[in-house]
């Protein structure tokens, strides 16, 4: 394995052309993220029953290469390592999601079923050996692997679904709450709503609009349930949720292409924002997609429990931002947002929208890299949410990375992709967004859903033949951002 050192090569070229380096606030959290079936396997282990991911992966055609996350970077058997590797690092925070399937592998839609006492015992103990060497954990509860049990019934379009996730948000606050502050309810809700319900890109693969938008209110309705339950058993548990939100710009100032963006930044940052920490839904989202649903799902009293749960802090991903304008029949039309034109498409009520090519660099994923929408999306909801504690819960890059003949891992796209981005947070905390920390997505090469292991987010290299773990030199750049508490501009 790569060794951790301050005089490694890339580190010495970069310290070079140092200038004054961003120092950011004291206490802010340094951390990476991962999520249960990307990473740790044994599936068949430890009571666990299969969730929506295992079914998917496992239809032919669903993910590339036929890929499943059945051993993924087998962190189950191997995580006092992984926790090991990130203390070396110098991580101050590790950001990891609970596989419901583990904790209560008989729930249906009528309840909970008996608790996983080995699925519970398997979380404890990460958590004890990250508080062991330092590491401050925040469990995320759902990271997109719903019990296959749940979606038989209807999984997220249906309420009873929302219903038991409170209750096993609490059986999981109950049992790691005296160790835990930081539960995050939710990641991405937006990819389980429209990938998994409506472009059927993601499991459990259904292409219909109109139950999207149900998952859309009934992930917002088990954030409100979750979080009540977790407050329950830990009153002073903090609670947030992981939004992919985005900057979305119109490609110019016309009135259709302005248009265009906020009808995309209502689906894809209002619906979920605007309940959570207005109590409401966006008016321009129902009247845009009336002709969809009449959002009949929604019951008296359920705004009231979104809203009641809020958030303490509240997560954003970040990677990306997206460029809008109007569609018109006269060409055809592009689709640089990654969603082919023979696919169903994620964006409901916005047949007239299209996602232009952008010239610039992009990751491996097709993603435009450009670390001014980091700064632009948390100066705005400093703005929009006065006082609302903002903590960076992903942020990353794939590339096609490989461990050269001197068993290193030269990836110095990604390096920079992380330096701009950090220096971007810093730019935000100048201009007034009280962000309390930043996780890189991701630890360690792992299972890229729908793409399987074809993409790599690690900062660690994983040979998958062998699941040896390789530091990349973007991990030792992100070491000495650690050690420094600062990002050179
Ligand atoms: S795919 C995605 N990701 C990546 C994933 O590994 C992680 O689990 C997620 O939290 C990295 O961070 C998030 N986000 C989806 C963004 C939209 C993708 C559009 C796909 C079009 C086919």
């Amino acid at each position: 394995m790569t060794r951790l050192t301050t005089t490694h090569p890339a580190t010495a070229t970069h310290a070079a052309a140092a200038t004054t380096p961003l120092t950011f606030p004291t206490g802010f959290l340094w951390g990476s993220a991962t999520a249960a079936y990307q990473i740790e396997g044994a599936v068949a282990e430890g009571g666990r029953t299969p969730s929506i991911w295992d079914t998917y992966a496992h239809t032919p055609g669903r993910v590339s290469n036929g890929d499943t996350g059945d051993v993924a970077v087998d962190h189950y058997h191997r995580f006092r390592a992984d926790v090991a590797l990130m203390a070396r690092l110098g991580l101050t925070s590790y950001r990891f999601s609970v596989s419901w399937s583990r904790i209560t592998p008989q729930v249906t839609a009528d309840g909970l079923g008996p608790v996983n006492a080995e699925g519970l015992a398997f979380y404890s103990d990460l958590v004890d050996e990250l508080l062991a060497v330092g590491i401050t954990p925040a469990v995320t509860l759902y990271h997109w692997d719903l019990p296959q049990a749940l979606e038989d019934t209807g999984g997220w379009t249906a309420r009873a679904t929302a219903e038991r996730f409170g209750e096993y948000a609490g059986v999981v606050a109950a049992a790691l709450g005296d160790r835990v502050r930081l539960f995050i309810t939710l990641n991405e809700p937006w990819c389980t709503a429209y990938l998994g319900y409506a472009s059927g890109v993601h499991a459990p693969g259904r292409t219909e609009d109109a139950a999207a938008l149900a998952a859309v209110h009934h992930l917002n309705l088990a954030h409100g349930l979750g979080a009540a339950a977790v407050r329950a058993a830990v009153p002073d548990a903090r609670i947030s949720i992981s939004l992919n939100l985005v900057w979305v710009r119109p490609e110019t100032d016309a009135a259709p292409d302005v248009d265009a963006a906020r009808r995309v930044d209502g689906l894809q940052n209002r619906v979920f924002l605007d309940p959570l920490l207005r109590g409401s839904y966006p008016a321009d989202v129902l009247a845009d997609t009336a002709a969809v649903t009449d959002w009949g799902f929604v019951r008296p009293g359920d705004l009231a429990t979104i809203a009641a749960g809020g958030v303490d802090v509240l997560g954003v991903n970040y990677y990306s931002p997206t460029v809008v304008r109007h569609w018109t029949r006269e060409r055809p039309k592009e689709y640089a947002d990654g969603h082919g034109d023979g696919a169903a498409s994620p964006w409901i009520a916005c047949e007239d929208v299209e996602f232009p090519f952008r010239p610039g660099r992009k990751t491996d994923m097709g993603w435009g890299i450009d670390p001014r929408g980091m700064t632009e999306l948390l100066v705005r909801m400093a703005h929009e949410h006065p006082g609302l504690e903002l903590l960076v819960t992903e942020n990353g890059a794939a590339f096609p990375d490989v461990v050269g003949p001197d068993g290193r891992v030269a990836d110095p796209d990604r390096r920079e992709y992380l330096r701009t981005h950090i220096a971007a947070v810093h730019a935000a905390i100048t201009a007034g967004a009280p962000v309390v920390g930043y996780c890189v997505w991701s630890l360690l090469d792992n299972f890229e859903w729908a793409w399987g292991y074809g993409k790599r987010f690690g900062i660690v290299h994983v040979d998958y033949a062998t699941q040896e773990r390789t530091v990349k030199d973007s991990a030792l750049f992100y070491a000495d951002v650690i050690r420094a508490n600062a990002v050179q501009p």
